[in-house]
């Protein structure tokens, strides 16, 4: 099935990879065709970050442990990319702080629900909600696919992760009274913007930080967990992930390779 034989020595051979991953789950049917474009999105701004987990996005990893930590009915949902890139994490996470798995996606088809469910059910996944006929409870004000949630699942949680998503859904839960977690590469989107905590970061780096973050940080206090949420502002992480790739490009064009042109 035309697959790419990546050597090692290659200098780009992690990220290619990972886009191997990406064009597998579009052929097995769990990620959307346009899920290839929004990875590629994901890819340019990655760069912009120089492709690692920069101070402000681990401070967000740590807020977003605390979060799901304090959780009462937290839910991981699940995109097809996500399926694609991070099945084993999310099943781990999911493990690590009683979260519930819920299928969501904004090109539904039960074709693609079916992949999916595969997908997450080989990682060791046992309960997945949101699908078929499951999804029968709506998110008011929204009007894409994504409106169709589980009512054991988004519909009553109080904390959603959303790892790599579009802004409206965000917009809508945070409306509903619900803390949301987003993990975007993107500090410039909606979803950034509007989520509770915005991790800018890759979702294959961000998940294992976050289920490291979750089991160091199971024992402490929850007034400890509780204070580092309130003290929070997600503007403020904005705006340091966006100084963040104003410095690391300025440090591009002092490095010798662009002096002088
Ligand atoms: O599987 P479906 O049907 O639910 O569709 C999923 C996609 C991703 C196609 C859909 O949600 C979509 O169109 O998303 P957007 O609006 O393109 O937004 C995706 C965001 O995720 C963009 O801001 C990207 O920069 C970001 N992104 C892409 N890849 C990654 C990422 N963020 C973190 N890690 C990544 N690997």
């Amino acid at each position: 099935m035309n697959e790419i034989n990546i050597p090692d020595d290659h200098p780009r051979a992690d990220s290619l990879r990972l886009r191997e991953k990406i064009v597998r789950g579009y052929r097995s049917g769990a990620v959307a065709l346009a899920g290839l474009i929004a990875y590629g999105r994901g890819e340019a701004f990655d760069y912009l970050i120089g492709e690692r987990t920069t101070a402000s996005a681990l401070h967000a990893i740590d807020v977003s442990a605390a979060i799901l930590l304090r959780a009462k009915r937290p839910v991981i949902s699940v995109n097809g990319n996500v399926a694609a890139l991070v099945p084993d994490e999310v099943v781990q996470l999911s493990a690590a702080v009683g979260a519930a798995i819920e299928i969501n996606l904004f090109y539904r088809s039960e074709k693609r629900e079916i992949a999916i469910e595969k997908i997450l059910r080989r990682a060791g996944a046992t309960r997945i909600l949101g699908i078929g006929g499951n999804s029968h409870a709506t998110i008011p004000e929204l009007h894409s696919e994504r409106r169709r949630v589980d009512p054991e699942g988004i519909l009553a949680a109080d904390v959603v992760l959303v790892p790599l998503e579009d802004g409206d859904r965000t917009e809508a839960l945070v409306k509903m009274g619900k803390k949301v977690v987003a993990i975007d590469l993107n500090p410039l989107s909606r979803t950034s913007r509007l989520a509770t905590v915005t991790i800018v970061d890759n979702i294959v780096r961000a998940f294992p930080r976050l289920i490291d973050r979750v089991n160091k940080m199971k024992t402490l206090d929850a007034k400890i967990l509780d204070s580092m949420i309130t003290e929070y502002d997600n503007s403020k992480t904005l705006g340091d992930s966006i100084r963040l790739i104003e410095s690391y490009l300025t440090q591009q064009v002092d490095a010798s390779l662009y002096k002088g042109k």
